[in-house]
């Protein structure tokens, strides 16, 4: 590189992160940590050669046609990328990467203590203890469900649907049946301890915990609607650590409104952060404020992942994460 290619960081990342790219290229960042709107991510695109995104970030196809671009690559922050409309992207010949791999594990730490949380009332435990309402043990007090030897049923067998299976069915004794799109060797099932079944409506039917771990947008929008939570046992939970969009919201609290389902355990939203007030609401859901890969070994790695790719890029190699 002869001269620093100018980059733009949108929010504040990991101390050691910011430092390497501060090193390596030309670089602005966000010491504010605000989540920028439109017109600034516009005038990024046609100031930087690299703008380095977060889910935070909209990059809808209008933002890619306001002027000039001098942007030659989004390195996302995140392995999600429906935020990025990719096609437009594709269109401008700007790259994009993304940061898969390293963020798995801690994804499905997440989602199984959202399923623990949820089961067992943990949060509503904890509200009650913090307020100052207790009064005390009681064989009835708060009674959940048992999560050991249940059946969890997964839509997205990709890494982190994997490492949930691997999860439930070696730590909690879990029979574990999935819903993927293309077919999954059987072999490398068992190795998680799960079966492939044929269709979602399959898997909702069986699970008494359905966990998702597919994409956000395209066709999965909505993927869990009305008609989908009716296949679902009364008893059971949904736990959502994938993206909001895949879940039709109003349709969920519909059914955790009137006992269709048991209950959720939610790290994402629809609108993020925006989180319905009726939802809020619920005594039988766990929220959180999309702590999936909230770790600091995960960040810092997510971190120095987004550095190799455009290190990468502007070497004019191949980005080792490119999904565009
Ligand atoms: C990130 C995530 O925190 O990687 C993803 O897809 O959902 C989270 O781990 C977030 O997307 C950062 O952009």
């Amino acid at each position: 590189m002869t001269e620093k290619p100018r980059i733009l960081v949108t929010r504040r990342w990991p101390d050691a992160v910011e430092r390497v790219l501060a090193e390596r290229f030309d670089a602005s960042f966000n010491t504010s940590d605000v989540a920028m709107d439109a017109k600034t991510l516009a005038e990024a695109l046609q100031s930087f050669d690299a703008v380095l995104p977060t889910v935070s970030d909209r990059l809808p196809a209008s933002l890619f046609e306001e002027g000039d671009l001098r942007t030659r690559i989004l390195g996302n922050f995140g392995v999600g990328y429906n935020h990025i409309d990719i096609a437009a992207a594709e269109h401008y010949g700007i790259t994009v990467t993304n940061t898969p791999g390293v963020l798995t594990d801690c994804t499905a730490d997440i989602a199984m203590a959202l399923l623990l949380s949820v089961a067992r009332r943990t949060g509503e435990g904890e509200r009650e203890v913090r307020a100052g309402q207790w009064t005390g043990w009681r064989p009835t007090h708060m009674i959940g469900t048992k999560v050991t030897g249940k059946t969890l049923g997964i839509i997205g067998f990709g890494r982190i649907g994997k490492a949930m299976a691997k999860r439930c069915h070696f730590g909690f004794d879990m029979d574990v049946v999935f819903y993927n799109r293309s077919k999954i060797d059987p072999v490398e099932a068992a190795r998680y301890g799960a079966r492939q079944l044929e269709t979602v409506e399959d898997v909702l039917a069986a699970a008494d915990f359905v966990s998702l771990h597919c994409p956000g947008g395209g066709e999965n929008r909505h993927l869990i609607n009305a008609q989908r939570l009716a296949v679902m046992k009364p008893g059971a939970y949904l736990i959502n650590t994938a993206r909001g969009d895949v879940v039709d919201e109003a349709a969920l609290i519909h059914a955790l409104e009137t006992g269709i389902i048991r209950g959720a355990g939610l790290d994402v939203f629809e609108a993020e952060p925006n989180v319905p007030e009726r939802l809020r609401a619920l005594e039988n859901v766990v929220l959180l404020p999309h702590l999936g890969s909230a770790t600091e070994e995960t960040r810092t790695a997510m971190g120095m992942k987004v550095v190799d790719n455009i290190t990468a890029f502007f070497e004019g190699r191949e980005p080792p994460d490119r999904v565009a």
